[in-house]
């Protein structure tokens, strides 16, 4: 008898992954893979930011259900698609395979808002430019040093709701080490999506970002 082994899920990932790389190069887009624990800000941080951006955004939002996060673009006019995973705790590059097939963009910042979640998102490329990492002082200082893997391979680090540092004990330096240890190079920007501090310079980041790809495509 022959036993069929499904091997690695993963390369069926990738390859399409690939595919969605080539959608995001011929569209003009910079897509960001956003990932975090379930209320660390992601729809809020997202939010604040294009408000700074200006220009063309655009988001995909990933949950397990409900359609409560696209409906806060949607209220904006900000172009959305909701994936609604019915039960898988992260985003595969299939899932937003079909969710570009549904967005009408080109030549802008595409924000996709991973299911909350700190572990297996991290593990699926679903073919963005960067991942970023969202984490807020409401969870804690060693976020870092629990969940390595996400903070390890993302391109920046937003760290949210600093409004709440007087009211925590969050030790700024312990979390700063965590990341500079597992990933010297990413930024850390310390944001509040709530009084709307330090989101400017996180912004002109990405910004900048973005218009280096554009550049690159003329
Ligand atoms: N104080 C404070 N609260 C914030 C800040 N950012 C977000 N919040 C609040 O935190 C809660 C969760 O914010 P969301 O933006 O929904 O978080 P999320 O990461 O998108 O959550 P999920 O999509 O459920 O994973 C909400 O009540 C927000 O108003 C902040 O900078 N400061
Ligand atoms: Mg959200
Ligand atoms: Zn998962």
């Amino acid at each position: 008898m022959e036993i069929k082994v499904l091997k690695n899920i993963m390369e069926a990932n990738d390859a399409i992954a690939e595919k969605n790389k080539e959608i995001k190069k011929s569209r003009g887009l910079l897509m960001l893979n956003i990932i975090g624990s379930p209320g660390a800000g992601k729809t809020s941080v997202i939010l604040k930011t294009i408000e700074h951006l200006g220009g063309v955004c655009g988001v995909i939002e990933g949950d397990i259900t409900s359609d409560l996060d696209s409906r806060k673009m949607a209220e904006r006019d900000i172009p959305v698609v909701q994936i609604n995973t019915g039960g898988a705790c992260h985003l595969d590059a299939n899932m937003v395979y079909r969710a570009l097939d549904n967005l009408e963009m080109e030549n802008g910042v595409l924000f996709i808002e991973n299911v909350g979640n700190l572990v297996c998102p991290a593990e699926f490329e679903v073919g963005e430019d960067f991942k970023v990492v969202i984490s807020s002082i409401a969870e804690g200082d060693d976020k870092p040093y629990k969940y390595p893997l996400v903070f390890s391979k993302a391109r920046a680090v937003v760290l949210n709701k600093i409004d709440l540092l007087p009211h925590m004990d969050f030790n700024r330096e312990f979390f700063f080490s965590g990341v500079r240890a597992l990933n010297p190079e990413a930024p850390v920007f310390e944001v509040s999506a709530r009084t709307g501090e330090g989101i400017e310079a996180w912004s002109r980041w990405l910004q900048d970002i973005f218009q280096d790809l554009q550049k690159a495509r003329q």
